[in-house]
């Protein structure tokens, strides 16, 4: 890349921190939620035995940690949204259908890919897009369409930059500061509706959801969560700052070693909107959210955590808190809890380092094939790769705990990922593939060294 372009991970740190005041300024509890986690992040610290303290790397990105949502209406505001975020180092990892669940989208998170671009700031944006042809009322299916086509999402000042990002293959340092202001154009809450109110009310009865997307200029960020190291503390402690999260911990229960992501929500705001002709209402759409990331899994991990999660329906149904969590460790008891027996059955991602023994003995000596025997004899050890992306089931249980209870029938299964990937003008990355080339790249790393 030509030295006179701005590197994509730096756009993306000025455009997360710019997303972050403005949301700052939008959302008040934000504002109260970022101190919180702080605070307990700190604690957390502090209170970790020296071994146990992540790397420099881990440290550096957790105050700056973020993501957040939107929710588009069109494919062509998909294909777009796909460059702004290519432009910030972000691409489209995983598919996500949460038709399944009752809520008629389909998505992906946009987020850096490679190791340093992680390690840089791993913003986050899980990106839905609305399936419209689940509105079974035909006429009012073409109303909605009719909406969406009207309007356009990105400034003209943001498809021009676009336009010359193309052409020159990066920014400069003006354009990519003009470019993060436009982008965030997009993502700024309005509180005019572009549709009356009978309109938004048909919409909104339907399903609440598509009356957030269809009725509004823009894509609204409707959440920025920051990473807790410690989410039951950060979930107690929020009543006592003003915040009632939502009743339950989505996600895996609290572990020795945590794997995925836990993840709790709160209603943040009821907005007074205005619907076209001045009319005033409201309309919910913005919520705060937490969450604490652990060791990515392998298929196989993944597969019985589903399993088990799937299986613990049964015990959890209807409880909450505490009592909620018990009922889940207790359902997750056939999943190891220790690092060496989840690395040694294949379950997590690990990636490896050399030992002070293995930085001493480089160049000397045969080596065994496999990590595990590098491992017995000292030479590298291993820690867990964190988990970078979303859960489905998760997610579902956040939209539907911010969108109310109404509406959330289920909606005919089917493979939609050939749809998505076509709207959005490529193909996906695969989570497990991304995870999987950075263990083998750190053991190549470490075989290298060790054979001087
Ligand atoms: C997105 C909900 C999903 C998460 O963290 O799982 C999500 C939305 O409500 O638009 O953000
Ligand atoms: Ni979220």
């Amino acid at each position: 890349m030509s030295a006179e372009f701005v590197s994509p991970d730096r756009i993306r740190t000025r455009f997360s921190r710019a997303m972050s005041n403005m949301y700052r300024q939008e959302v008040p509890q934000y504002g109260t939620l970022l101190q919180l986690v702080g605070e307990i992040n700190a604690g957390v610290l502090a209170e970790r035995p020296a071994g146990q303290v992540p790397d420099e790397g881990e440290l550096a990105r957790l105050d700056v940690e973020r993501h957040g949502a939107i929710r588009l209406g069109t494919p062509e505001e998909l294909a777009t949204m796909r460059e702004v975020f290519a432009v910030m180092g972000m691409f489209p990892v995983g598919y996500y259908d949460l038709a399944e669940a009752g809520v008629p989208v389909h998505a992906t998170a946009f987020r850096p890919v490679d190791e340093a671009a992680l390690a840089h700031n791993p913003f986050r944006v899980f990106t839905s897009l609305l399936r419209l042809e689940l509105i079974d009322d035909e006429p009012l299916r073409e109303q909605a369409r009719r909406i969406l086509a009207a309007r356009d999402i990105f400034t003209p000042r943001l498809r021009e930059l676009l336009a010359e990002w193309r052409r020159q293959g990066g920014l400069s340092d003006r354009q990519a500061d003009e470019f993060v202001m436009e982008a965030l154009e997009t993502f700024r809450w309005h509180s005019h509706a572009t549709v009356d109110r009978p309109t938004y009310e048909r919409l909104h009865e339907v399903h609440r959801l598509i009356a957030d997307v269809v009725c509004f200029r823009g894509p609204h960020i409707n959440h920025l969560t920051p990473r807790t190291l410690d989410i039951d503390a950060t979930q107690a402690a929020m009543p006592e700052h003003g915040i009632t999260p939502k009743a339950t911990i989505e996600g895996p229960p609290r572990r020795e070693c945590p794997i995925l992501l836990r993840q709790t929500s709160f209603r943040a705001l009821e907005e007074s909107i205005l619907f076209a002709g001045e009319e005033e209402g409201s309309h919910t759409a913005r919520f705060g959210e937490i969450e604490q990331r652990g060791m990515a899994l392998t298929p196989r991990g993944r597969e019985l955590y589903d399993q088990l999660l799937s299986a613990s329906k049964a015990t959890t149904g209807g409880l909450s808190g505490e009592a909620h969590q018990q009922a889940l460790a207790e359902a997750f008891r056939e999943f190891p809890d220790d690092e060496t027996v989840l690395r040694r059955e294949g379950l997590g991602y690990f990636r490896y380092h050399l030992t002070e023994q293995g930085r001493r003995q480089a160049g000397t000596g045969t080596l065994p094939e496999e990590a595990e025997a590098l491992i017995e004899r000292g030479l590298i050890e291993a820690s867990p790769i964190i988990y970078e992306d979303f859960l489905p089931v998760s997610a579902a249980g956040i939209f539907q705990s911010n969108l109310g209870d109404s509406g959330t029938g289920k909606y005919a299964q089917g493979d939609n990922q050939a749809a998505f990937e076509a709207a959005l003008g490529v193909t996906v990355h695969d989570p497990f593939a991304l995870y999987e080339a950075i263990s083998q790249e750190s053991l190549a790393t470490c075989r290298r060294a060790l054979q001087g």
